[in-house]
């Protein structure tokens, strides 16, 4: 079966002139207001998203087949998208099975780390996963300050770039696209990054970029750049007003595909 992930996340934006992902990182130890908080901010902000994403700070306190999928209902039933963040990053048993499990929930998609490589890696997950037309988002170079440590180093891989040295970042976007990924996460921080990657990828995987206002980058321009997704979360949750504040950006930040 062909993976249709892609198409419903665009389909989804269209429906909402929508380029938002609401990044759910919302804090709290008592589940029950936890999960009502959560769905309150939905309920507010939906019509203005393209999808939520959801972290550790729902999947670690929450019931996963309770009210995590409680969430991805609302989320579904107001014509968005789920995208699981739990940057998957092990051995190919224990990364299935956390897959699976984000299936059964409900997620339409996981972001995931190309560190771990594809074989016994990130492989048998890419399969499963489009069997199920449920979509891989790979890391390709994060948005914090730090990420220059590990995505900015220059690496030497034999198998993959004929032993000239490349950028970490490189080779992961090399391996996004000849893994057959869906999507890619390109921090809005690094706006020349952006540049060179949008104009390589081409439309043939989404782009997902996560850092603006609270992490210091801007929605318009790195949309510009050629995101096809901005990742957001304190900018809207920590505004007076959610909806007014997703609004703003959803109109600052609306082109079609
Ligand atoms: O490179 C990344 N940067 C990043 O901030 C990859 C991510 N997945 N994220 C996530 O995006 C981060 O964990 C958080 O959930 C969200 C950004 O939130 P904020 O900075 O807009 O509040």
């Amino acid at each position: 079966m062909t993976n249709q992930f892609p198409a419903r996340i665009k389909k989804s934006a269209e429906n909402h002139h929508s380029r938002i992902v609401l990044a759910l990182d919302i804090k709290g130890k008592e589940p029950k207001p936890l999960l009502e908080k959560t769905l309150h901010i939905l309920k507010q902000t939906g019509v203005n998203l393209a999808a939520v994403k959801l972290n550790y700070h729902l999947l670690l306190p929450l019931d996963l087949f309770n009210s995590v999928a409680t969430i991805i209902n609302e989320a579904h039933n107001q014509g968005l998208q789920a995208i699981a963040d739990l940057k998957i990053n092990d051995i190919s048993s224990t990364n299935t099975v956390t897959a699976s499990y984000l299936w059964d929930a409900g997620f339409d998609s996981l972001i995931a780390n190309p560190f771990v490589g594809l074989e016994e890696g990130l492989g048998p997950v890419i399969t499963a996963a489009h069997e199920e037309n449920r979509g891989i988002i790979l890391l390709v170079y994060m948005s914090h300050k730090g990420a220059e440590d590990g995505y900015g180093l220059k690496v030497q891989s034999n198998t993959h770039t004929a032993g000239r040295f490349m950028e970490m970042h490189e080779l992961f976007l090399d391996r996004a696209l000849s893994w057959g990924c869906d999507g890619i996460v390109v921090g809005a921080t690094r706006p020349e990054t952006m540049k060179k990657v949008s104009s390589k990828v081409q439309g043939k995987l989404l782009v997902f970029s996560p850092g603006v206002g609270a992490q210091g980058g801007s929605p318009r321009p790195t949309i510009q750049s050629g995101a096809d997704f901005l990742i957001v979360g304190r900018s809207i949750l920590d505004a007076t007003s959610p909806a007014q504040a997703a609004e703003d950006i959803r109109r600052a930040t609306w082109r079609p595909f």
